[in-house]
């Protein structure tokens, strides 16, 4: 037995710190160390028992052709052959890439396939599953100003939980709000349900999904109305007041808690509080992006922050995503060698519409990594029958028998970290590891950098003297910049590293925005033309037809659909009694839920979680947990948010029966 060093790469903000216990280059154990303050010697159930998942009967041990064994080299072979021949007919736009959520670290997800698919010149997919409304609204309102490390919210008096659930998201924010709640800070939730933070809060606030935008705006109206807002900090600190301000007076309290179906005296209160709280600290989630105001919703919570006058102070703020923000100064970008160009840009929300629609050229081939679209993307019916044409190639890297990797042309067997070498960053802890493999991969099961590095050899792509190996690859990143030494003799030294501005800045003291004036900017252009209008409310979608919210918020026992093989209890759609009551629908009752989309088949429950008028199915949910294999993305239509393209997964409007 040994034990080891390691990291988790896995999307999720807390990117903790791991001992792992390794029998004959086997897991044994997998358990939180210290070196990460966050993590603090404790981690989530889902990594603990990563040994199910890695020598789990799910696990792909070969390469596969259409549903027959095959070599690695039959493989590569054939997917090098069937690329260079659409690439001959058509150019590389017939390639498309698809990938997302498998890791969030440098070496497998950007490394050798992105310079393998540039080289390709193949389609330009933009990511826009998650967090591209935030990116968008967070780049344009402060730039790369990191935001309150999540220890830091220890100080807060007033912690502001807004569209995120730490209970399954990120658990380690949970015991840094016990302590600061045992040091007398209140606790403010927005959410369309009752949370386990949201139970336990001084104020809950239940918004119907989509309508942050006008609860921000007249948040702000009030707080310049009522004269709590702080003028000397905006006059010195801030651009486009006058415009945001103009722009939130449309918004009375009353107005907006009409439309978010909630007591406007819930509003009046959280107005006060926030006004006479400091710190006061808005730990900012991924449910308020996922609708068509998404981006304008997350910007008005920003600017929520400055208004208020909060900054300047420890646990003073707000949290968006410290991944990009955290001035980590390398990138992975110095080990792809190759330069990026726009061949043509597919949003990864639109995959079947891009499939059925694009000519000259049609997509012909989707190489998949990272990914489980078949379960995570939208408009589900229609992803399938495409994916499953004929004359549409699809290649699957993945660990596990996805739903993705069931219907692929050809699968190919993925290590999982643990398993293979990766440099990767949190986005909510600001701390940087370089974790070394730590177990034997079972089967034939090969990196990614392995598998591009050998389809760059095949078809010719490779240049002589270029990083290909993820140590070459490692090496390249840290070489990229004068900080990479610093960065590495950390690592070397304590296993962890910190950036540039420090483990924890403290925003208009020490960081302020990146942009030219270092001002934060409440009405940036850039996003007022990409929106058409920043902050211009767009109605619910409902019909009397379809009423009711599908929300799809994350389970605690799984990342998105990974380890989702484990999962053998069906899913169950939530809703509330009066939408129970008003369908006749008891729990454990079989139901049909349906809109124009599709339809999805499952048993419901009753819960007083949520209000009347939204329903919940979690997202990462499998076919086979559904009646009618068909998971919550069957009735989620494509389209997007305000802001990046970003997926709109909340705004599905549905109907709901008894069968
Ligand atoms: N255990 C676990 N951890 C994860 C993940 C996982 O699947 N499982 N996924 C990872 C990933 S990919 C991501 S993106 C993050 C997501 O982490 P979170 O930010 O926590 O996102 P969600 O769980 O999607 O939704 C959070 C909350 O938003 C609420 N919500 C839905 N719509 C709205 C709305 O319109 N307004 C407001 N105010 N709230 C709304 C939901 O009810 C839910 O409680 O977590 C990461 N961590
Ligand atoms: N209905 C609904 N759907 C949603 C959402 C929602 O709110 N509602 N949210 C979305 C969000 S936030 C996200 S982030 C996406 C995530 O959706 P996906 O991007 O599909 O991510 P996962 O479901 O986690 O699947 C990742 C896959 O990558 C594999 N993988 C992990 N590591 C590696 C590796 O090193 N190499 C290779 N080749 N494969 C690897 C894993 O085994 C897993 O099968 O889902 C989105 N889907
Ligand atoms: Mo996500």
């Amino acid at each position: 037995m040994e034990r080891r060093q390691s990291s988790c790469p896995l999307d999720c903000p807390d990117a903790c710190s791991l001992t792992v216990t390794v029998d004959g280059g086997r897991v044994v154990e997998v358990d939180g160390d210290r070196r990460g303050p966050i993590t603090d010697g404790f981690i989530c159930g889902k990594v603990r028992k990563i040994a199910d998942h890695l020598y789990g009967p799910d696990r792909i041990l070969h390469p596969m052709i259409r549903g027959e064994r095959a070599t690695w080299d039959e493989a590569l072979d054939l997917i090098a052959q069937r690329l260079t021949a659409i690439r001959e007919r058509h150019g590389g736009a017939a390639i498309l890439p698809y990938h997302y959520g498998g890791s969030n670290g440098w070496l497998t997800e950007g490394a050798l396939a992105t310079r393998f698919f540039r080289r390709l010149r193949a389609s330009n997919l933009d990511r826009t599953y998650c967090a591209s409304a935030t990116s968008a609204a967070q780049g344009g309102v402060v730039g790369a100003m990191p935001g309150v490390v999540l220890e830091d919210y220890a100080h807060a008096k007033l912690i502001v939980v807004w569209g995120t659930n730490p209970h399954a998201t990120g658990i380690h924010l949970v015991p840094v709000i016990e302590r600061a709640r045992d040091a007398g800070a209140k606790l403010v939730v927005v959410d369309p349900r009752a949370t386990p933070l949201a139970r336990r809060a001084d104020l809950h606030i239940p918004v119907r999904p989509g309508t942050d935008l006008p609860v921000a705006l007249a948040i702000i109206h009030a707080l310049f109305e009522r004269g709590h807002a702080d003028l000397a900090f905006l006059d010195r600190h801030a651009a486009e007041v006058d415009l945001l301000r103009e722009r939130a007076a449309h918004w009375s309290l009353d107005a907006a808690a009409r439309e978010a179906n909630i007591d406007p005296a819930l509003l009046d209160r959280f107005v006060e509080l926030y006004a006479a709280s400091s710190p006061a600290a808005i730990r900012i989630g991924y449910g308020p992006e996922r609708n068509r105001n998404g981006g304008s919703a997350i910007a008005a919570i920003m600017a929520i922050t400055a208004v208020g006058g909060k900054f300047g102070v420890r646990g003073g703020g707000f949290t968006m995503s410290n991944g990009d923000s955290a001035r980590w100064r390398v990138t992975p970008e110095a080990a792809i060698c190759e330069e990026p160009t726009i061949v043509r840009h597919v949003n990864m929300g639109n995959l079947a519409s891009a499939l059925a629609t694009l000519r000259d050229p049609p997509i012909e081939a989707v190489f998949v990594y990272n990914c489980n679209p078949a379960a995570t993307a939208p408009d589900q019916a229609a992803v399938l029958a495409q994916l499953r044409r004929d004359d549409v190639f699809v290649v699957c890297h993945d660990q596990v028998w996805t739903d993705t990797a069931k219907l692929a042309d050809v699968v190919l067997p993925s290590t999982a970290f643990l398993e293979h070498r990766e440099v990767a960053r949190g986005y909510g802890a600001m701390r940087l590891y370089d974790s070394k493999p730590v177990a034997t991969p079972p089967g034939e099961a090969r990196s990614n950098n392995q598998v591009f590095g050998a389809l760059l050899q095949r078809m010719g792509l490779a240049k002589p003297g270029e990083p290909t190996t993820d140590d070459e690859l490692a090496a390249a990143i840290f070489a990229s910049h004068p900080a990479g030494s610093e960065l590495r003799a950390q690592l070397d030294e304590r296993g962890i590293a910190v950036p540039s501005v420090g483990e924890h800045p403290i925003a208009f003291a020490d960081v302020f925005p990146s942009h030219p004036d270092r001002k934060i900017h409440l009405v940036p252009g850039p996003l007022d033309r990409e929106a058409n209008g920043l902050y211009i409310y767009k109605p619910d979608p409902r019909t009397e037809e379809f009423p009711l919210a599908l929300i799809s918020p994350a389970l605690a026992t799984q990342i998105s659909s990974t380890f989702g093989q484990l999962r053998t209890a069906p899913g169950q759609l939530e809703m509330s009694a009066a939408d129970a009551a008003a369908r006749g629908i008891a729990t454990g009752d079989a139901v049909r839920i349906w809109n124009a989309r599709g339809e999805i088949r499952c048993t419901a429950k009753i819960t007083s979680d949520l209000q009347q008028g939204v329903c919940l199915l979690p997202k990462g949910l499998w076919h086979k947990h559904m009646q009618n294999g068909r998971t919550s993305n069957a009735v989620i239509p494509e389209g997007s948010a305000d802001l990046g393209g970003q997926v709109a997964w909340n705004d599905a409007r549905v109907q709901v029966e008894r069968r």
